[in-house]
């Protein structure tokens, strides 16, 4: 089958690198995108995300005529929905927060008007079992006239499929085309149509199922990662008091021909792992224990790093007996979710360094190398570089791996210093 045109819908982290993708292939490519800025600044052939390669990629295509970004949907052979699926805020204490695909509505509410016989409509959002058939379900109520795989199985005018984005931050450009795809078709037809289009530009495989397995296969993927890294998560903890360096033991452990325990750290951040277990969850809260669990232990981390640092603070001030808690400055390193990367949303240390914040001691620096000005609520800190957060600190927090923050502490010491990702020689156990 034959795609010329191709509607994006979303042109975030995923959207535009697909789009950018689609569009490096000659296939002329709209991008949708409510946000005006994004929209101006795309096609200004510029980026408002940080991922490499992203910039020069979209550069040529915007250039070449073959990317152009809009505010609403224009008619074309395929869409694809990449929007974001978060959860529902506001959920009462130890409730289960539930998913929230207001975003794939509205998506499916403004490509609704302009579908045609024939079009492909992709949803590429993460999403619960079953939002793909709800997607065709609210497409169907805007278009009576067309009939949908629902309602008629293979022969709908529309094809309507699931293929979930599995792609690194910071190695979206590569991973875009060598990952293998998982296609789930509502029908066969659209799962043929949906293959045909991303292997456009995927040189990995493209592995057809259904939409719903397509869908839980996404939400295993990252509960599987979230799992290990609790396992690591609570490790540190059980470490941390009995006295045992955490990374020197998964280190050893690892040397196991069948261990592969991951790397501890002060929680998990992103807008994937750190969510989608969660979809799980909701749909199945009896069955999920583990899953479940696994969320709970790696969204208590960053308390846990919290009470750490109180109790090296005392410390701290035991043997300084001249200081008060108001002279004790803390210098914190790294406020992204993971390494290398711009990226803020739910980022663990960044709720550390805002409770820090609360703690009322005395100043707060940040050391972040990848962002020029402080978020909001961080406003009273200090964005300071790496020499001078270190020799004004008397409390060091190492909170993100980032390669600047690696190389610096290598061979640092320091006496009073939290490192919640294994890169210090030194390490206060309290
Ligand atoms: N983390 C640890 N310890 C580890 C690995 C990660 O604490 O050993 C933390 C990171 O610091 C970060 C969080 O976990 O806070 C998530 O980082 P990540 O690198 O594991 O994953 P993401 O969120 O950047 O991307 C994940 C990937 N999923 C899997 O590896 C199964 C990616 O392939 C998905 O496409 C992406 O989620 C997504 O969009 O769903």
């Amino acid at each position: 089958m034959n795609f010329d045109t191709i509607c994006v819908v979303g042109l975030g982290y995923i959207g535009l690198p697909t789009a950018t993708m689609f569009a490096s292939r000659r296939k002329k490519v709209i991008g949708v995108d409510v946000n005006q800025h994004a929209v101006d600044t795309i096609n200004r052939g510029e980026i408002h995300i940080v991922e490499p390669e992203l910039d020069i990629a979209v550069h040529a295509a915007v250039k070449e005529g073959y990317l152009r970004a809009t505010t609403r949907p224009e008619p074309a052979d395929a869409f694809l929905v990449a929007v974001p699926t978060p959860f529902k805020k506001g959920q009462a204490e130890g409730e289960v927060p539930s998913p929230d695909l207001s975003y794939i509505q509205a998506a499916a509410d403004s490509i609704a008007p302009v579908l045609e016989k024939g079009n492909l409509v992709i949803l590429e959002s993460t999403s619960p079992v079953g939002a793909t058939e709800q997607m065709a379900a609210w497409l169907a109520e805007a278009r009576p006239d067309l009939s949908f795989p629902q309602q008629v199985g293979e022969g709908a005018d529309i094809m309507v499929a699931h293929c979930p984005e599995r792609v690194l931050p910071g190695r979206v450009m590569y991973e875009l085309i060598e990952n293998d795809r998982i296609i789930g078709g509502m029908t066969e037809k659209s799962c043929t149509a949906a293959c045909d289009l991303y292997k456009t530009f995927v040189r990995g495989e493209c592995l057809t199922t259904t939409a719903r397995t397509a869908e839980m296969a996404k939400l295993t993927e990252n509960a599987f990662r979230d799992v290990n890294i609790a396992f690591a998560n609570e490790l540190s903890i059980i470490c941390d008091k009995v006295g045992i360096d955490v990374w020197e033991l998964v280190s050893l452990s690892n040397r196991h021909p069948r261990v592969n325990i991951l790397q501890p750290g002060p929680g998990v951040g992103g807008h994937c792992i750190a969510v989608d277990p969660w979809f799980i969850a909701s749909q199945t809260p009896s069955e999920a224990k583990l899953i479940r669990s696994a969320r709970e232990i790696n969204d208590g981390k960053p308390e846990w790093v919290i009470e750490k640092l109180k109790k090296v603070i005392s410390k701290y001030l035991e043997y300084n007996k001249d200081k008060k808690e108001k002279d004790v400055n803390i210098s914190c390193y790294g406020l992204t979710f993971k390494a290398d990367i711009d990226d803020l949303r739910e980022s663990p240390a960044l709720q550390i360094v805002k409770n820090i914040m609360k703690l009322g001691y005395g100043k707060v620096l940040i050391c972040e190398p990848n962002i020029e000005k402080l978020p909001t609520g961080l406003e009273e800190g200090d964005l300071l570089g790496i020499e001078e957060s270190f020799k004004k600190g008397d409390i060091h927090v190492v909170l993100v791996d980032h390669r600047e923050v690696k190389s610096f502490f290598k061979d640092k010491k320091a006496e009073y210093l939290i490192d919640t990702r294994g890169v210090c020689s030194s390490e206060v156990f309290v």
